[in-house]
């Protein structure tokens, strides 16, 4: 359910992956902006990691942070990622992103009337992991951080929730994709590290054997350059 008690502002939330009916779909244009309360409906047909955020003015509202995870786990419950697929014992989920603190200084209607505000050019200054201030934080924050026991399978869903590209290292650490974007990979293939773009989403198991504190890194990079713009950092903890 969206609710918007302030009734001064317009917002909606749209849904990646999750193919509502069009009145569900939070698409302000095509469907309606919320300045009250609606309560979104759709079938949740497939297990996975999906990512929604406001379609109002969306560059800035996501820029923002409205957005989120929404994670649809499979009749078995939480520990299996889908039916008949593998288990895990522990679940991390990073949305990753960056943010151009000057544009959050802009009110939630900027640039809807045909001005430029300069939502085309992005300068971002601080990196993020779950909302989590990946420059310092993140390593440590308990939101973020994960600690896993040898033996144990770690699930890390990892979301882009930026608007430039990423590539996300795990410290040393080879896991394992078995989906991505809400689906499973028709083969489950081995990573150290991955890219992706903007609301791609990768469900990564992790199986590790060696005690260690594994360096998790996110690099947001620049879309024609690649060149390395800011880095988030967090921790996988084996004990
Ligand atoms: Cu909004």
């Amino acid at each position: 359910m969206l609710s918007n008690p302030g009734m001064m502002w317009l917002h909606t939330i749209h849904h990646h992956g999750i193919e509502p009916s069009t009145e569900n779909d939070g698409v302000g244009h095509y469907s309606f902006d919320v300045s009250g309360t609606y309560t979104y409906q759709w079938l949740a047909s497939h297990a996975g990691t999906y990512f929604y955020h406001c379609h109002t003015n969306t560059v800035l509202h996501a820029e923002m942070g409205m957005y989120g995870a929404l994670i649809v786990d499979p009749p078995e419950g939480p520990g299996t990622l889908y039916s008949g697929g593998p288990r895990y014992d522990v679940e991390a989920i990073w949305a990753c992103d960056e943010i151009d603190s000057s544009w959050h200084r802009l009110g939630w209607a900027a640039g809807t009337c045909g001005g430029d505000v300069g939502l085309n050019d992005l300068n971002p200054d601080y990196f993020i992991i779950s909302g989590v201030d990946g420059a310092r934080s993140a390593l440590t924050d308990p939101r973020v951080a994960t600690t896993v026991r040898r033996g144990e399978s770690l699930l890390v869903r990892y979301i882009c929730a930026g608007y430039l590209p990423q590539r996300i290292s795990f410290g040393g650490l080879t896991g394992t994709v078995y989906m991505s974007d809400g689906r499973a990979l028709p083969r489950p293939i081995e990573v150290t590290a991955l890219e992706a773009t903007s609301a791609e989403r990768y469900d990564v198991i992790f199986r590790p054997q060696q005690a260690g504190v594994y360096e998790v890194t996110v690099d947001t990079l620049d879309w024609v350059t690649g060149e390395v713009l800011g880095t988030a950092r967090t921790r996988i903890t084996v004990i």
